[in-house]
């Protein structure tokens, strides 16, 4: 970033801040404060009367006339980049359908992999760009997206090529996810150990040779793969110095959550049929929680994550929307929030941080992004809010002001 934009100071002034910085109480919450970047970077976060001398001269100011800052919001689980879309499987379910009858009738993820393989890198991004506006239009900062649709090599590094491009297409961080590893092609139906062959000995080695995935995902559940198999897929994963992370115990518990921290997952997500021993080896491991409420509410999942096992055992708890087509046509945090208080009684605080400390966290971005903390990006959200709370209470109102990235 070289313009001269970034080598004046900038000060967002007059504000109450939320920092999420982990060294205070709560939301790190700053009454009266001030913020200032330079060169896109924080350079204070602080109260207002204990800005530095000297600092505002020459400055850019701006005003927040009392408005709340929080660090911009944070997607740590999406699959935003994905072609046509699921609305009439959706019809079919409400009018009774079984999932065999969707199947049958070329419903299912099968239907998004063709879609997928038969879209060009252009039409992904086009296709993707409004969902990652409307995440944006709410104060998103970062984003992940996964491949996952494309299930043979060219097709997964189309996907993944698309999701990269989004960066230089919006104001955005996106940190991209190889998911090789979510469902069985229809090519390799009655070949299971082809399709994991061609993941861990084609895919994964083009993936890394052209730098496109910054972690490698996988669905471990009975629909889809087995421990032993995403055992295989992660130990390809380290061999390529890529960090892993996990769907995991969502319809069902094959001890998903465990084998996630016995890799040292960065994180293990949707967790519905996690246990207690599950929720003890991802403490031990630092593996974060990512709870996706979007889910569990579009398949009217009955089975709530153990959000209390969470908490007793110190596991770090973000939110996500899980973006897809699918199970989760959701693209709205805001909404995410509201689902993780209201659904699974998350507490505001919780919710907050979910998509801000703790989703940089389960993304590796610890010390980049997620807190309003000097030496951090200066990601920021302002908000036409009077407290927090407003922004996990309402459902489908985006009290959004202002979103900055990087400093502009
Ligand atoms: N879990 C899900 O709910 C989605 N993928 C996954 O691993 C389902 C994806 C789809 O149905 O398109
Ligand atoms: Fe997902």
């Amino acid at each position: 970033m070289t313009d001269e934009n970034t080598k004046t100071v900038r000060i967002w002034r007059n504000a109450h801040l939320a920092t999420f910085a982990p060294g205070l109480p709560g939301m790190g919450i700053v009454e009266n404060g001030a913020i200032a970047a330079k060169d896109g970077r924080i350079i204070y976060a602080g109260a207002e009367a204990a800005l530095p001398a000297g600092l505002s001269a020459g400055a850019e100011i701006f005003d927040c006339e009392g408005r709340w800052i929080t660090p911009g919001l944070i997607d740590c689980h999406t699959h935003i980049v994905h072609a046509g879309n699921r609305a009439r499987e959706f019809e079919m379910r409400l009018s009774g359908a079984t999932y065999e009858e969707i199947a049958r009738a070329g419903g299912g993820i099968v239907s998004s992999v063709a879609a997928v393989r038969g879209a060009s890198e252009d039409q992904l991004i086009a296709q993707s760009l409004p969902r990652l506006d409307a995440l944006i239009a709410e104060g998103l900062t970062t984003v992940e997206v996964k491949s996952g649709y494309g299930l043979d090599v060219d097709s997964e590094l189309k996907s993944l090529r698309a999701a990269r491009r989004l960066e230089s297409e919006r104001a955005v961080s996106v940190r991209t996810t190889f998911l090789g590893a979510h469902a069985l092609p229809p090519e390799f139906k009655e070949n299971r150990a082809g399709y994991l062959d061609l993941v861990i000995d084609k895919m994964l080695p083009a993936v890394a040779a052209e730098g496109l995935a910054d972690a490698v995902d996988g669905f471990c559940e009975g629909i889809a793969f087995s421990p032993e198999e995403i055992e295989r897929v992660f130990v390809a994963a380290e061999k390529h110095g890529l960090p892993v992370k996990l769907h995991v115990d969502q319809l069902s518990n094959l001890g998903g959550a465990a084998l996630a921290a016995r890799h040292h997952a960065l994180s293990a997500d949707h967790l519905e049929y996690t246990d207690e021993a599950g929720a003890i080896a991802m403490a031990a491991a630092g593996t974060v929680a990512v709870i996706l409420p979007g889910a569990f509410y579009f398949i009217r999942e009955t089975k709530k994550p153990p959000i209390d096992l969470f908490r007793r055992h110190g596991v770090a708890m973000a939110l996500a929307t899980d973006v897809n087509p699918g199970t989760s046509p959701l693209t709205s945090l805001l909404l995410t929030m509201n689902m993780g208080a209201t659904l699974f009684s998350m507490t505001v605080e919780e919710c907050l941080a979910g998509v801000t400390r703790e989703a940089a966290r389960a993304l590796g971005l610890s010390n980049e992004v997620g807190t309003l903390e000097v030496g951090k990006w200066a990601d920021l959200a302002i908000w036409d809010i009077d407290r927090p709370a407003e922004l996990v209470y309402r459902m489908g109102f985006n009290p959004l002001h202002k979103r900055v990235y990087r400093g502009k």
